[in-house]
């Protein structure tokens, strides 16, 4: 039962880190305890052909998802770093080299809202910047192995979704990229306070490697689940997956 998701904890160097790491650690001893022969007791199928096994494998993610989600502490908070700390550079990364990054030009730049909100007006940067700012200088955590202390400044998630009037009740917030990837959160995550619409990186504009000009920074999940490039956000309860999510990486992705 090979499993994409598993990061690699012994790669990650950090010390401050250590409950998280245990926590996703426990989390995933409990998942790789159960063998395939366990699987198919509880499953009651034999999982002899590859989409039985798929289905059951994606049904337990799923499940899984739920367990994690009953697990976040809505009040937990995310280490947070001084500036000396801020690792420099900064590493890039995405689904393609650096030379790709999009090139957005932020005077024409409209954030598309839609789904379960009262108000779909589109936004553009100078009414982003006129809301609430805060900052947050945390560690971003992927998937691949390594991770990097960060310096991100914006607007709070949990204020852009009351402007919005987004139903704070539906399950999800999904987010589409100007780059096509994309992604999605649980609603309390989306609400957490540390769940940020980051407009800067450092006191300068997010350079276009970094997500120009909008980007999701949740330093509770995984660096996958921190969409950059963000050109449309929707409410919804009708589970949008993501870009990475879709190809069986967790969804949920706590730390
Ligand atoms: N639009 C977009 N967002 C994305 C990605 C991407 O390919 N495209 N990659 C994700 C992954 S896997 C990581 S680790 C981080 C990297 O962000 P950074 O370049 O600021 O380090 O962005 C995430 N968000
Ligand atoms: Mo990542």
């Amino acid at each position: 039962m090979s499993d994409p998701i598993v990061p690699r904890p012994e790669r990650i160097d950090v010390a401050d880190f250590k409950p998280a790491l245990a926590r996703l650690q426990r989390r995933m001893f409990l998942r790789s305890s159960l063998s395939i022969g366990a699987l198919s007791m509880l499953s009651g199928c034999t999982m002899q052909d590859g989409d039985t096994v798929d289905k059951v494998l994606w049904a337990m993610s799923h499940w899984n998802d739920r367990v994690q989600g009953w697990l976040f502490d809505r009040n937990r908070l995310a280490p947070t770093y001084s500036a000396s700390q801020i690792t420099q550079p900064f590493p890039f990364n995405a689904f393609y080299p650096e030379y790709n990054a999009p090139e957005i030009d932020g005077s024409s730049y409209q954030l598309e809202v839609s789904g379960l909100v009262s108000d779909k007006r589109p936004w553009n940067l100078a009414m982003l910047r006129a809301l609430p700012q805060a900052g947050q200088i945390t560690r971003h955590i992927c998937i691949e192995g390594w991770s990097a202390i960060g310096d991100w400044r914006g607007v709070p998630f949990k204020t852009f979704l009351e402007r919005i009037g987004a139903d704070t009740t539906a399950r999800y917030v999904g987010f589409k990229c100007a780059d096509h990837y994309y992604s999605s959160l649980d609603m309390a995550t989306a609400l957490h306070p540390q769940t940020l619409l980051a407009l800067d990186f450092g006191k300068d504009p997010l350079p276009a490697k970094y997500g120009y000009p909008l980007k999701l920074r949740v330093p509770t999940k995984l660096g996958f689940k921190n969409p950059k490039h963000i050109a449309a956000i929707f409410v919804t309860n009708t589970y949008p997956g993501g870009y990475w999510e879709d190809q069986g990486y967790n969804w949920y992705s706590g730390l």
